[in-house]
């Protein structure tokens, strides 16, 4: 069974307000070429497909038009859809009938009410006949609906307790998957942190992870041929080449347009280690960070080329000495005197001070570079707040309800 693992679509995503529409439309046009040049028969997206719990209209459209366009040129067996984080499940599983006419699998949530049937997704041999693969589709799951209580817990506590309810969710997933399996491989899917990752590879800590940390990958059963991740906007292979993150096809961030951008066709045979092969990704659209003095900067925005039909989106972090007053204006000027054709968009024009070592010879006062407030994590922000308001930092029980606050934020 070919098996081809995506995620973290992000659809709906902007970058400084900027729309990714247009390059979430090709990327969904290629993944369509993808699977049917490739052979694939399970399309596995494993959470993260919408950026906000209410999509927008476009980012419906590009979702819905990608499964039929799916059915209609490809001859895929069967297309598997968990939610993230990101996703609101309830609004993702509305659908699931109509979508389930078409062989696409909608698990949008996870209750422990559920029988764990409602995650044993069964994909027919379409050349043998019989069952071809088993996927455990588990999409993103809260520790509330765990069972796992954080407030007044250590965080090592927590931690063994998680992981422990995690391992013996999977488990019971593979009993599920087993049973009906009549001797075809599995697979599984999961939208959470596990070990080995950098905070930058991902937007939001789950399961308070900023003192949970990742799970090792020993929480997934060893039945479970391959494992399908999301969450991670990096690709990697977490464990052994039997867990991996697909990472996101599209950039959400600057960050991540520095590297390439995969989807994983994955092979499963039964009884044989499963072979992952890495696609890279075309890109739609080029993200671009000038960085340094303005005339630098004006002629990195002058000599900028691209060959896709989409213009770059430019952010522009000038370093100036004293008042930025004008930069964003000659850079306007820059770019309003290039041919349409070669004009990039600036998004964004950070003016960064020059950082200064000297002391203030008035009143001997050092000047720092004070740090943005894009560049804070929220607690960060939270903890210097109630600093300044109450003279302290906030007690420990109130930052654990925050931590909880912002992982239903997410
Ligand atoms: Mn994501």
């Amino acid at each position: 069974m070919r098996i081809l693992h995506t995620s973290d679509w992000h659809l709906g995503a902007t970058l400084n307000q900027a729309s990714r529409d247009d390059e979430h439309a090709r990327f969904l046009s290629w993944l369509v070429d993808t699977v049917q040049t490739e052979a694939v028969d399970v399309l596995v997206v494993a959470g993260d497909v919408f950026h906000h719990l209410q999509p927008s209209a476009e980012a419906l459209s590009l979702y819905y038009g990608a499964l039929a366009e799916l059915r209609r040129r490809t001859s895929l067996s069967k297309v598997v859809v968990v939610g993230g984080n990101h996703d609101s499940s309830v609004r993702l599983d509305a659908p699931r009938a109509v979508l389930g006419a078409l062989d696409v699998t909608v698990i949008g949530g996870y209750t422990s009410t559920d029988p764990i049937d409602r995650f044993v997704c069964v994909v027919p041999d379409r050349d043998r006949g019989g069952v071809g693969l088993v996927v455990g589709a588990l999409p993103y799951v809260h520790e509330y609906k765990l069972g796992v209580r954080s407030i007044g817990r250590s965080d090592a506590d927590l931690r063994f307790d998680l992981r422990r309810e995690f391992a013996r969710l999977y488990t019971r997933l593979a009993d599920a998957c087993a049973a009906v399996a009549n001797g075809a491989p599995l697979m599984a899917t999961g939208h959470l942190t596990c070990v080995g990752v950098d905070e930058g590879d991902f937007g939001t800590a789950l399961h308070q992870s900023k003192s949970v940390g990742g799970f090792e990958a020993d929480i997934f059963d060893r039945r479970f041929s391959y494992v399908a991740l999301g969450h991670i906007h990096r690709a990697m292979d977490v464990h052994a080449g039997r867990v991996w993150y697909s990472g996101t096809p599209v950039p959400v961030t600057r960050g991540e347009a520095r590297t390439p951008r995969v989807v994983l066709c994955v092979d499963i045979e039964p009884g044989a280690p499963p072979r992952v092969r890495p696609i890279e990704v075309p890109t739609f659209r080029r993200i671009v960070t000038f960085e340094g003095r303005i005339d630098e900067v004006v002629r990195g925005l002058r000599d900028l080329s691209w060959e896709q039909d989409l213009e770059p989106y430019v952010t522009a972090i000038v370093t100036v000495d004293e008042s930025d007053a004008g930069t964003a204006r000659q850079l306007h000027d820059t770019l309003a005197k290039l041919p349409e054709d070669r004009r990039p968009r600036l998004l964004h024009v950070e003016a960064r001070r020059a950082p200064v070592e000297a002391v203030d010879s008035g009143n001997r006062k050092t000047r720092r570079a004070s740090r943005p407030l894009a560049k804070m994590h929220p607690e960060e922000v939270f903890v210097r707040l109630h600093t300044v308001r109450h003279g302290s930092p906030p007690p420990q029980e109130l930052l654990v309800a925050f931590r909880e606050l912002l992982v239903e934020d997410a």
